[in-house]
């Protein structure tokens, strides 16, 4: 069981490529194949190298034969990058009709819950949702802070990042971090 934080850990946003983030465990953007695909995903296993895929694979042919559900997350090594872990979290799609926030919040919940059982103290993530998956940045961004400021697994954790493509995804983040959080 990790050390429990006195004081929340920062979370901040930046503009930057996931891909070479020194954070413990960097969440990927996946579908519910785990097995690649285009956007942050084909990024990630490009850098992390056929171990990634390998492992994903094996997720497949073990514990998810019918693929991971939208809303799901979990972890696997992280190949060549420099994290320790890639948190695979599967967005809901909204082309495909999949429009529930709570679909989109309980992917940065459980993502948060796989970086705290593998023991990771440091995670990035991306956007997840706002590309393919046809999500506004904005809506993306409420309801990821909102998750991670009121987790209880923040106590675990020494820094959250949201490390974003664009400016546009980058002041979505910046404001959804400025607006005081909910009173509890
Ligand atoms: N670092 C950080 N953010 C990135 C990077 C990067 N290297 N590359 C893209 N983004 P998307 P989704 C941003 O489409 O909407 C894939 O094919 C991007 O600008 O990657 O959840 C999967 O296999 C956007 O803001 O993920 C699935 O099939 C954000 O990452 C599907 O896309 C998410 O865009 C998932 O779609």
């Amino acid at each position: 069981m990790s050390v429990r934080r006195p004081v929340p850990p920062p979370i901040e946003a930046v503009e930057g490529d996931i891909t070479t983030q020194q954070v413990d465990a960097i969440v990927n953007a996946a579908n519910s194949s785990l097995l690649g695909g285009g956007g942050v995903d084909g990024a990630i296993h490009r850098a992390a190298g056929p171990a990634l895929l390998a492992e994903c694979q094996e997720l497949r042919r073990t514990r998810y034969l019918d693929g991971l559900p939208a809303g799901h997350a979990i972890a696997t090594g992280a190949g060549d990058l420099p994290s320790r872990w890639v948190v695979h979290a599967v967005g809901p799609n909204r082309r495909a009709g999949q429009t529930n926030p709570t679909t989109m919040a309980s992917c940065f919940e459980s993502s948060l819950r796989e970086v705290v059982r593998v023991g990771g103290r440091s995670v990035a993530f991306p956007a997840v949702g706002a590309g393919v998956y046809g999500w506004d940045v904005r809506e993306v961004a409420e309801i990821a802070v909102r998750t991670v400021r009121s987790s209880a697994l923040l106590t675990h954790l020494d820094l959250v990042r949201f490390v974003l493509r664009g400016e546009k995804a980058l002041r979505a983040f910046e404001r959804a971090l400025a607006t005081p959080p909910d009173p509890a």
